[in-house]
């Protein structure tokens, strides 16, 4: 049952997570195989790639998105695994089973798991089921704007409608008052049946100033689990996250751990294995409530990885190979220290409107306890198509205050000339006394805004 070692992965993704998974290729002496679109023909992956196959036009649909080029190319390449990064096709259970049918290993969870995980509705049944805490609200998918006015009434205004087969923030609604109710139903219904691929929705109690916590967890494929500790994630605007941190100074040592212990029964339970997300809400009184899960690495996880001192991208390889949590695993899991993460993102900080173009001058922080992840480097073009995620600049310190100061300096140390960056924002977030007291929630970012949006 346990597959041999990969000789070759081919890396379904591209920018800083493509380079990323190459990097962690290379140190356990795997192959790999970049694809790559017409805009990222100079791109790094494709660079440090030992093999690299163009699968199409600038436009993701036609390429990163091409089940059939990408699986032709893995054919053509004769890899032994896909690893698709985050985003993209990588929580996407039809292609995890195409993988499945060539015979070649989709680095992420099976397929079925996926699914359960991304019907929203039924992964929230699942976790109440298993004793992880849920937001009061619904049970199933509401049947009718009836139904969800009765279940309303049950837990008390206001609530949120939510697309079963959305998340990330799309398709929501928050509805204040019984009169409003049937109305942003409709609406929500009728978002949610054209933008994905199902009308269903589900009720929960609405949280107006929560915190956004994400616990990081690995799955083998023999039902062995280990939880990670959490992130922070609550410094975002619109859906996008900006400034991540572990641990998080607002949960305790006695909620993580009980958290923990739910989270490694229930992911046992589903056959969870990949490494994974799950996202919770903590609300005024600093309650944990899990809303979804992602079955992927994420964009965040270098803060995990100094604080753990485990390599998740490895650990995903490995993982997919058949290997045992407990061969993977230098041993217990502990947290030490404090890691934080900004997201360099090419847009002008101010209207975060998005600025591609070519970059004349980089030059990436170093020193001490400070990581740079990223695809940049001098004379490269940020092309318009796709996010616009530059670089992670992620420190570390022994305790939040050193990682932080750590970060303002690394920040003062980061060029990046001819195009607008994100970095003036940060240095205003990292010099705000609310943020340094650890004082927000997810509505922080919206005072650094013109128009307070
Ligand atoms: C919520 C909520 C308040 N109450 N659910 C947005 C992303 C999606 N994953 C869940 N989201 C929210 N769900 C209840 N019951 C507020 C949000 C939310 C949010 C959550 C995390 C991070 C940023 C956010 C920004 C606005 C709304």
């Amino acid at each position: 049952m346990p597959s041999a070692p990969f000789k070759k992965i081919l890396i379904a993704n591209r920018g800083e997570i493509a380079v990323r998974i190459i990097s962690a290729c290379k140190e356990l002496g795997i192959q790999t195989v970049a694809v790559y679109s017409e805009a990222d023909r100079y791109s790094s992956h494709v660079r440090f790639a030992d093999q690299a196959i163009c699968i199409g036009p600038a436009k993701s649909a036609r390429s990163y998105l091409d089940q059939p080029s990408i699986i032709s190319a893995a054919e053509i390449t004769n890899v032994d695994a896909i690893h698709p990064g985050y985003g993209f096709l990588s929580e996407n259970p039809g292609f995890a089973e195409v993988c499945e049918t060539s015979e070649i290993k989709f680095i992420g969870p099976k397929p079925a798991v996926i699914r359960l995980m991304g019907v929203k509705e039924q992964a929230r049944a699942f976790m109440r089921q298993m004793g992880v805490p849920v937001l009061p609200g619904s049970t199933g998918v509401l049947g009718s704007p009836e139904e969800a006015l009765e279940t309303a009434e049950c837990i008390g205004y206001p609530v949120i409608l939510k697309a079963s087969a959305g998340g990330g923030g799309r398709g929501m609604r928050v509805v204040n008052r019984p009169d409003e109710l049937a109305g942003l139903f409709a609406q929500a219904q009728s978002e949610a049946g054209s933008a994905f691929s199902s009308p269903d929705l589900y009720l929960e109690k609405y949280i107006a100033a929560p915190r956004h916590i994400e616990f990081q967890v690995l799955g083998d494929e023999h039902q062995g689990v280990e939880i990670l500790g959490e992130r922070e994630c609550s410094i975002q605007r619109r859906h996008q996250k900006l400034l991540e941190e572990s641990p998080s100074l607002a949960v305790s040592d006695a909620q993580r751990a009980e958290i923990g212990a739910a989270l490694r029964r229930a992911l046992a339970a589903a056959g969870y294995s990949n490494a994974g997300t799950v996202e919770f809400l903590m609300d005024e009184d600093g309650k944990l409530y899990f809303i979804e899960v992602n079955a992927r690495v994420q964009v965040e996880h270098p803060v995990t990885e100094f604080v753990t001192g485990i390599d998740i991208v490895k650990s995903q390889i490995r993982i997919a190979q058949g290997e045992r949590l407990e061969e993977i695993l230098p041993g217990p899991v502990t947290l030490r220290g404090h890691a934080i993460e900004c997201r360099i993102n090419a847009e002008n900080p101010d209207t975060f409107v998005p600025s591609p173009g070519r970059i004349t001058g980089f030059h990436a922080p170093g020193g001490i306890g400070v990581r740079v992840d990223t695809w940049a480097y001098t004379d490269c073009v940020v092309p318009p198509y796709y996010d616009s995620l530059l670089a992670k600049l992620i420190t570390y310190g022994n305790d939040r205050g050193e990682a932080i100061r750590r970060m303002q300096r690394a920040l003062s140390m980061f060029i990046v000339e001819g195009i607008y960056t994100s970095i003036p924002l940060h240095q205003r977030i990292l010099a705000d006394p609310d943020f340094q007291a650890g004082k927000f929630d997810t509505n922080f970012v919206k005072r650094f805004m013109p128009a307070g949006k």
